[in-house]
């Protein structure tokens, strides 16, 4: 009974219910009753968050009945979340796109016309080859997230662009994979490599796992407290793991990085690290020792607000359990602007512990090594995505999106065309309207693939409707994890409307651009198939077993005592970098005070619902039946002073005079007085979203104050502050 199983750990850890079956069927009286009827089950992979759960949907008469997770993927360990078991309703949805769209112009009006997908893919393709022609194919830029933009990322290197960038670099993780390669020479992964599975103790610095769903993290973060693994959780906010938690650090919003530098103080000064691995492994370890010397706990206290008593015991206990301690990297990292370098600091703290590479700190992932399908080399560039803003945030991996959409402004602009794949920008990158609105205005083409009306839609000037992940085929998925395996996204039903798969879009764009070379196959299952065969499966067989689970050919940890070969310039753990000296910054992580909170204003905090993917599933039906709307959580110091009461319904403002839609109140005292607490992905401004159009609010359009990371421009979105507005509705209960 791996459900209840699940559903025993989502209670344990304060998540919501999965979404009932019978709710699909919906009070349809003609349907039998589950279990009477011919069932069929087909391999997916779930595409309600970039976790990607292997699962099955099942099918009783032809007729969708539900979604379960496939017993045999380790990564999801059989369970899907309460989103995953909500996948149907992405299908159900009535309000999907259903046919191509072309912005038109009507009696001097512009709106979308529906038109065929000849007329669409013709339009796209004649305005590429323009691009090509007059300006280089590097031209044409790709703002993608999640992993079917392969297709098109595809398409774009075949003619000649691999431009791109995407929110889960400068909008998510960005900082912490750049933090970690420059100390430890390689990124934390996702999934995230914490070895959690073993550890001891799990020091987990404003991951709130638990709200924050990513499936397979949640049910090992369960199974280490069951363990009586200690727990240490850092956070303003009581948050589902704070109430999980031996130690709970209510910090002081923004103020991290000092106690970071404390705890390595505390375990230099006592004498509590790890001494073997930080002279095999590390260099810049007595520079190191001088930097933290002034962040005693005494002074950090006074930042911090966590007692010095309380941050040498969780020094202490840290040490005790080392090297089987995880202090957890985090994974949606961007928030005050110095966020390379908290990341940075984190990685330190692992390595003080000897945790990196250990058992019950991080291990070392393995993927299949699947081999490529044959295909022709892609062309040469000339340019490479940071040419669009040279000089700017010299250690990004990645297309930084702030740096692209800039780039694209004005007649001059580096860009001259976008393909947007997935990513729902408006909402995803505070204080980008005005940007993407100019760039709209010069762009000679912008295409959105969406499956959705979402704002970002209105935009384009051809919306193409992807029809969702459970009427497609994509690329296998191969992450790297503990152990490698192989899982297949089938279709499960035939595409709705007129929509299509993206890797058909990708093709017939392909034919149109003479790229057929590229594309050999008549369907994308002849690629998977004989990508399969490479690897001694195949496609009939991945298409009943769903997931398919490899032997590891590297050992998971490193070996003791072997000479050190970290991907840094030093092969060694780089506790002082030479690498950000050299370039001007500081080589050692040094703390700032966050800006202060202004009179009268709460400093806004969010994150993560158990029952959402931002705005990726707010107009789900399904789950909008579960959790309609985001809550603004209120201490209730604050809602006396305002006179509140939880139900009611208030107005936020920014500092700069932005007012939000209407959210509902929460009274607790699991927030502090100083700031408010919401859920992201709502206040959806898409009046197609006919479910989620202007229920609840939006963080980002409260967020002005923005702070970008100078080592890899990622978009800091905490220091930003709101208050109450009154008027005649706030206040009122609903
Ligand atoms: N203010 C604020 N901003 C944030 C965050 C925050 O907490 N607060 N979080 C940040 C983080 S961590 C991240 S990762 C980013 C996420 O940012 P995004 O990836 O932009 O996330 P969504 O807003 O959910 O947009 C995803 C879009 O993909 C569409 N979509 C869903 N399925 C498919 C499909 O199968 N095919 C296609 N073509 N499209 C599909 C959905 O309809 C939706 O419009 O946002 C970042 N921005
Ligand atoms: N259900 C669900 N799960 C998700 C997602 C989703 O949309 N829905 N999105 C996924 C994605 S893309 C990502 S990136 C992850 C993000 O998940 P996390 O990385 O866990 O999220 P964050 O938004 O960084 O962290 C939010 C927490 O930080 C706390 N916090 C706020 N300010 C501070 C501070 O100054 N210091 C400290 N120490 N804590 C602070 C907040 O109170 C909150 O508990 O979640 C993933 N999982
Ligand atoms: S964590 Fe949940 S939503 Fe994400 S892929 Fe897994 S089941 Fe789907
Ligand atoms: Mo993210």
């Amino acid at each position: 009974m791996k459900r209840r199983d699940f559903i025993k750990v989502s209670t344990l850890l304060g998540t919501s219910a999965a979404v009932s079956p019978t709710f699909l069927l919906g009070g349809c009286s003609s349907n039998p009753l589950p279990g009477t009827g011919t069932v069929s089950a087909t391999p997916t992979i779930c595409d309600m968050c970039f976790w990607k759960c292997a699962s099955h949907v099942y099918q009783e008469d032809g007729e969708l009945w539900k979604i379960t997770g496939n017993d045999d993927d380790l990564h999801s360990g059989g369970r899907l979340c309460t989103r995953g078991t909500g996948g149907p309703g992405a299908y159900l949805d009535p309000d999907r796109l259903k046919t191509p769209l072309m912005r038109v112009t009507v009696d001097g009006r512009q709106t979308f016309q529906p038109v065929s997908w000849d007329e669409a893919l013709d339009y796209i393709a004649d305005k590429m080859r323009a691009i090509a022609a007059e300006h280089g194919p590097e031209k044409m830029l790709m703002l993608n997230h999640g992993s079917g933009s392969s297709h098109f990322r595809h398409l774009l290197r075949a003619y000649g662009s691999d431009s791109r960038a995407e929110p889960a670099f400068a909008q998510c993780r960005g900082p912490r994979d750049v933090g970690f390669r420059l100390t430890v020479g390689e990124s934390a992964s996702s999934p995230e490599r914490t070895d959690m599975a073993n550890a001891r103790c799990i020091v987990l610095i404003g991951s709130h796992i638990g709200e924050n769903l990513h499936n397979g993290q949640v049910q090992t973060l369960a199974e280490a407290i069951n363990r009586d693994a200690t727990l240490i959780t850092v956070d303003p906010r009581f948050s589902v793991p704070a109430g999980k938690s031996q130690h709970w650090l209510p910090i002081k919003p923004g103020t991290d990085l000092a106690l970071l530098l404390s705890w390595m103080h505390v375990l230099i000064e006592e004498d509590l690290y790890d001494h073997d691995y930080v002279e095999r492994y590390t260099v810049g370890f007595e520079q190191l020792k001088d930097h933290v010397r002034s962040y005693t706990p005494e002074w950090v206290y006074l930042e911090t607000g966590i007692r010095p008593e309380v941050i040498r015991e969780t020094a202490r206990e840290m040490a005790k359990a080392a090297p089987a301690t995880v202090v957890h990297p985090g994974r949606h990292a961007t928030w005050y602007g110095d966020d390379t370098q908290r990341s940075r600091a984190i990685a330190m703290l692992n390595a003080l512990l000897g945790s990196w590479n250990r058992k019950g700190g991080f291990y070392i992932p393995e993927r299949v090594s699947l081999p490529e399908y044959p295909l022709p080399d892609y062309p040469e560039r000339r340019y490479s995505t940071a040419d669009a803003y040279p000089g700017k945030w010299p250690f990004a991996s990645q297309g930084v999106t702030n740096g692209v959409i800039d780039a694209s402004v004005g007649e001059d602009a580096f860009f001259k065309g976008w393909l947007v794949y997935g990513t729902n920008l408006p909402q995803t990158i505070p204080g980008v309207e005005q940007q993407l609105e100019a760039a709209a205005n010069s762009l000679d083409l912008l295409v959105v693939v969406e499956t959705m009306p979402s704002e970002m839609t209105g935009y384009a000037d051809v919306i193409l409707p992807e029809c969702t992940y459970l009427e497609r085929y994509d690329e296998l998925r191969n992450s790297g994890e503990r152990q490698p395996s192989l899982a297949l996204r089938m279709p499960a039903f035939e595409p709705k409307y007129e929509s299509k798969p993206g890797w058909w879009m990708a093709k017939q764009l392909g034919h149109r651009l003479g790229l057929d070379e590229y594309f050999p196959w008549e369907d994308f299952s002849e690629k998977l198939d004989w990508q399969l065969q490479q690897v001694g499966s195949s496609l009939e067989e991945m298409q009943k077993i769903g997931v398919k689970n490899f032997p590891r050919k590297t050992p998971l940890y490193f070996r003791e005592g072997t000479r050190p070969r970290f991907r840094t310039p030093s092969r060694k753990i780089e506790l002082y970098s030479r690498q950000l000296a050299d370039k001007g910054f500081d080589p050692m992580p040094v703390y700032t005070p966050p800006d202060p909170v202004p009179e009268g204003f709460y400093r806004l905090n969010y994150g993560r619902m158990p029952a959402h993917t931002f705005g990726k599933t707010t107009n789900n039906p399904l789950l909008f039946e579960l959790a309609p709307e985001n809550q603004l959580w209120v201490n209730p110091l604050v809602a006396n002073e305002w006179g509140f009461r939880s139900g009611d319904y208030v107005r936020l403002g920014s500092p700069n005079g932005v007012v939000s839609n209407r959210i509902r109140v929460r009274v607790t005292e699991r927030i502090g007085p100083d700031s408010v607490f919401m859920a992201h992905g709502f206040g959806r401004k898409s009046r197609r979203l006919k479910l989620a159009f202007g229920v609840g609010a939006d963080d980002s359009t409260l967020m002005s104050n923005i702070k970008i990371d100078p080592l890899m421009g990622g978009t800091g979105m905490r220091a930003n502050f709101v208050t109450f507005v009154r008027e005649a509705s706030a206040g009122a209960a609903s």
